[in-house]
């Protein structure tokens, strides 16, 4: 008997004072305009597009230690995102069009409380060039995009983000990185000390996607967690993907990320999505929006040609 598949809830959050860079908050209207919604619902799901969320107001916060640039901007998204994240995964599956990746600071974190709450544990994806693990005191930027994943790790120097402190800190043991490929110098002792689980481009280049992207859905299935993904459009090659502010060459192929998403479909696991980093202001005639599209296809279960079918494991939800 097959599980009815889940209803798709978009949400854009055009934030852009994460990074340096303007152009992100057309991200969501990008993605609209590359046909996001009538793709998935050509695929068969029911999708309901909530329009952008904008940030209720906070009051200015004591200036923190060390160099974030736009904190307080950065706690009122994060502070609006974060409830928003957690109500929309009650009726279906969450996904965030972009806006920078400080985004996922809420998305992640309203996740996390949701998992919790369902009795499960939250495992996250990380698909990016960067591993996005500074803090106020070790960014060399400033910019906040560079410090989600400290953020929703509970990391006490971002603490000031959240509205109270989080009850459900993501374990940086269970967020699993591939296709990084720069990492700042004070965030890597972080990252060691904090045990993230770290692919970089290196071991892509090695194995593949197939076998480090397999052991974590292997540990997700296994403790019947939720994974989360967050995909920063600088995964990508810059070739395929020219439209982001923080281009590093060398980046995934067009098939590797495809496949990932395929794998990640037959998965079952997959709870949630951020398709962040989206500057369409730098796109040339939308290919990277189109393409950020095409992936979240695959990951809703298009492919090229029949598949066989597989027998279904325990599941989260049938995507
Ligand atoms: N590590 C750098 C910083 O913190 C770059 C972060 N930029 C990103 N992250 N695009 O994905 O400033
Ligand atoms: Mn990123
Ligand atoms: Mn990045
Ligand atoms: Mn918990």
């Amino acid at each position: 008997e097959k599980a009815t598949p889940p209803t798709i809830h978009l949400l854009g959050v055009p934030v852009q004072d994460g990074t340096h860079e303007k152009g992100c908050l057309m991200g969501p209207d990008a993605l609209r305009t590359a046909g996001l919604r009538d793709t998935l619902e050509g695929l068969g799901f029911d999708c309901v597009d909530h329009g952008n969320l904008s940030p209720a107001a906070i009051d200015p916060m004591p200036a923190g230690k060390g160099n974030a640039l736009q904190f307080d901007a950065i706690a009122s998204w994060t502070r609006t995102l974060a409830p928003k994240a957690y109500e929309m995964a009650k009726n279906g599956f969450p996904l965030f069009m972009g806006g920078d990746h400080s985004l996922s600071m809420g998305s992640v974190a309203g996740m996390a409380r949701h998992a919790a709450e369902e009795g499960r544990e939250l495992f996250v994806l990380w698909l990016d060039a960067h591993t996005d693990f500074n803090t106020p005191l070790t960014s060399e930027s400033g910019n906040m995009h560079g410090m989600s994943v400290a953020a929703f790790c509970g990391l006490p120097e971002l603490s000031g983000l959240y509205e109270a402190p989080l009850d459900h800190p993501v374990n940086p043991a269970q967020v699993h990185m591939m296709g990084i490929r720069s990492i700042d110098q004070k965030e890597r002792d972080l990252l060691r000390r904090h045990h993230v689980k770290i692919n970089d481009m290196r071991v892509l280049d090695e194995m593949g996607v197939i076998r480090p992207l397999m052991e974590l859905i292997d540990e997700v299935k296994s403790r019947n967690a939720m994974l989360h993904v967050s995909l920063d459009v600088d995964f990508l090659d810059p070739e395929i993907a020219p439209a982001v502010g923080t281009t590093v060459p060398g980046g995934a192929t067009l098939r590797e990320a495809h496949l990932i998403m395929e794998l990640l479909h037959e998965s079952g696991y997959v709870s949630s999505l951020d398709l962040v980093e989206l500057n369409p202001f730098l796109d040339h005639r939308g290919k990277t929006a189109e393409l950020l599209t095409d992936l979240t296809a695959s990951l809703f279960g298009r492919t090229i040609f029949d598949r066989p079918t597989r027998r279904p494991g325990p599941r989260h939800r049938s995507v």
